[in-house]
């Protein structure tokens, strides 16, 4: 008789598991720095910083700068243990033909064209102050920053083919917005078959109900897009 090759679907087995919802997280108990990586999504200036996108637009600075702590630990823990970190940055060319047209329109009705000059240069545009990633979360080198066009991490990137190259399966999700960028990245790993989690208070929105919304949608369907978890639950098994 051959030996069932997955856990038993009601509960954990053997392994390494971080206490999450809707199941302990990952499902079959396989964690560690080799097949597991953090994902710090877009925690730029534009979308946390003053004059950037995101202040332009008129949205609360203070949610959206609420899960730099929680990233930093989970970022200096990540360092320590030996497990990749992946930065993402969304931008735009600086002759913005990779910017659709209705994207810009849309920004524009809402007083943040991008493309458009503001406090922090031209809005979502590549190589602009506001573009940068925050110094608190600064990449380190050797790690890869993912810059990426729309909101989704794997569209028109190359982050799947860097995640195969370092054999990783898992991935920790933070960064904003939940409801954006982490929830369209999450989909789509989840779609490529990575086993993903989102950090509850390592992520924000520009809106509280959103936020919230957006983590509650990945627990339904026993884990639809993978589970939910705490900073500091993950630290407890990373740090
Ligand atoms: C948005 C993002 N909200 N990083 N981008 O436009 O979520």
């Amino acid at each position: 008789m051959s030996a069932d090759p997955l856990p038993a679907a009601g509960g954990p087995s053997a392994g390494r598991y971080i206490e999450a919802e809707p199941y302990p997280w990952p499902f079959d108990g396989a964690l560690g720095p080799g097949n597991t990586a953090l994902v710090i999504i877009d925690m730029q200036t534009d979308f946390c910083g003053a004059g950037g996108y995101v202040d332009a637009m008129g949205y609360d600075l203070g949610l959206t700068r609420a899960p730099i702590g929680p990233i930093g630990r989970l970022l200096a823990a990540a360092r320590a243990g030996g497990y990749p970190v992946i930065h993402t940055r969304e931008g735009h060319r600086p002759d913005l033909a990779d910017l659709p047209e209705n994207k810009r329109w849309r920004s524009r009705r809402i007083g943040a064209g991008i493309g458009d000059p503001g406090p922090c240069g031209r809005v979502l545009v590549r190589g602009e102050p506001g573009w940068e990633i925050i110094p608190e979360l600064a990449p380190l080198p050797g790690e890869p920053v993912i810059d990426k066009p729309g909101k989704g991490s794997f569209c028109a990137t190359d982050l799947a083919l860097i995640l195969g190259r370092l054999g990783v399966r898992n991935l920790i999700l933070t960064g904003i917005t939940t409801d954006v960028c982490v929830h369209t990245t999450m989909r789509e790993a989840n779609d490529r078959g990575f086993e993903c989690v989102i950090v509850s208070d390592g992520t924000a929105a520009t809106d509280p109900g959103n936020h919230a919304a957006a983590l509650r949608m990945v627990t339904m369907q026993g884990g639809v897009f993978g589970a939910v978890a705490s900073s500091e639950a993950i630290l407890r098994v990373i740090g």
